[in-house]
């Protein structure tokens, strides 16, 4: 076992977190290429040149902590949610620079560490690993607006003064990513480790029905092309339509609207909208947005609107690398004996995209009361060095 120090690691953790510190508990505010992710990505590259790693930005704002030759590489995200927890993403990152460190100081094997940008989905879905894994064109990345309308290409030019190429992909052998479980299976088990078996897909996508701006008062109901009552009979014909595809694991989301003009006198012109749906099966996802196209154009030409569909960012599901599973299992059996399980993923984490580049595997800690994408996101601290300690085992069987 690689001989880590949970003090230091814990630390910086709490470090990490105080770059958009945000809200009553421990919550963060921190998404990407605002100012608190970029001083957190600056603090984060001294930190890994303590640690004797070569810090490195790419094109697109990752930032890599290089060992010298060929390496496992371990990380995350420090980007967070728009009102997100301090330790999705983060953990992984610092557990892995811990790993490294420690690694490094003992004479034990190469570990490089990656923070990627942007997997928060600012502009899209894992934005930053989906670039470096091919993908998503960069080009096609540049051309994404956020939901205020500020662009991809304009926010990564921020970090352009320090950026260098893509790193090479073939200099790692493989990519382990420690996570919190963001659900509550663990939590409501008594679990401490979970081992990710597959991650499942997701597509998500934007949908606007425009109709006909116009007056609360004087605009009698038979003649209003009210894009809001568009978006509600969406919301509710939906569920409907899915009932016979889904099962109880797929979920469906519709997490960002945007009325216009939004005010309370005026019958509204346009409704903007997020559609995310995800499952372990491509071929669901697929039926799911069949149903979707469908249904939307039924209730638009019901009500003489208009409807139009931006594009649909998604990731297929992926299984786990059989050889790294099998090292973080056996680092759960020595770490957390009885305590400890395989489980599926349901959020999404930047290992999908590297699975196209390298082996990969994840490992889950709990997430009390199950609660993440909020403020109140935490984890016991027993179960963090837990996790820490797992990979401690796993990287040096990984390594012979
Ligand atoms: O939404 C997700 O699953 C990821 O945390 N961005
Ligand atoms: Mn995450
Ligand atoms: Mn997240
Ligand atoms: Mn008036």
């Amino acid at each position: 076992m690689i001989p880590v120090n949970p003090d230091r690691f814990l630390q910086d953790l709490h470090t990490l977190r105080g770059f958009g510190a945000a809200g009553l508990g421990k919550g963060v505010v921190r998404p990407a290429f605002s100012e608190a992710d970029i001083a957190a990505r600056k603090w984060l590259a001294a930190r890994f040149a303590e640690a004797g790693l070569t810090p490195h930005f790419d094109p697109v704002g990752n930032l890599f902590g290089l060992a010298e030759g060929p390496s496992l590489l371990m990380g995350s995200h420090s980007d967070s949610q728009p009102e997100g927890g301090w330790l999705d993403g983060a953990l992984g990152v610092i557990a892995a620079l811990e790993v490294a460190r420690a690694a490094r100081d003992s004479g034990g094997p190469p570990v490089s560490v990656v923070s990627f940008q942007d997997e928060e989905g600012r502009f899209g879905v894992t934005t930053g690993s989906a670039i470096w894994s091919g993908t998503l064109p960069l080009a096609e990345a540049d051309a994404l607006v956020d939901h205020a309308g500020i662009g991809f290409a304009a926010e990564r030019a921020k970090l352009a003064d320090l950026a260098g190429d893509f790193v090479d992909p073939g200099r790692f052998t493989g990519f382990l990513e420690l996570h919190i479980e963001q659900g509550p299976t663990l939590d409501s088990t008594g679990g401490q480790i979970g081992v990710v078996t597959d991650i499942v897909g997701i597509r998500d996508m934007r949908i606007t029905f425009d109709g006909q701006q116009n007056h609360a008062g004087t605009t009698p109901m038979h003649l209003r092309r009210d894009a809001f009552q568009a978006l509600a009979a969406f919301t509710a014909e939906i569920n409907a339509h899915f009932s016979g595809v889904v099962t109880p694991a797929t979920v469906w989301t519709i997490g960002h609207v945007a009325l216009h003009p939004n005010a309370s006198s005026i019958v509204a012109g346009r409704a903007v909208f997020s559609m995310q749906w995800r499952d372990g099966s491509a071929e669901r996802l697929d039926r799911m947005e069949e149903i979707i196209r469908t249904v939307a154009s039924e209730v638009a030409d019901a009500r003489d609107l208009s409807l139009s569909f931006g594009p649909m960012l998604g990731l297929q599901p992926v299984a786990m690398d059989r050889r790294l599973f099998a090292a973080l299992e056996e680092g759960a059996r020595q770490v957390a004996p009885g305590r400890w399980q395989i489980l599926p993923s349901g959020a999404l984490h930047d290992s999908t995209n590297l699975s196209n580049l390298m082996p990969v595997a994840m490992l889950f800690v709990p997430s009390i009361g199950g609660i993440s994408h909020a403020f109140a996101e935490d984890t016991a601290e027993d179960d963090l060095v837990a996790g820490l300690r797992v990979l401690a085992h796993a990287v040096p069987r990984l390594s012979g």
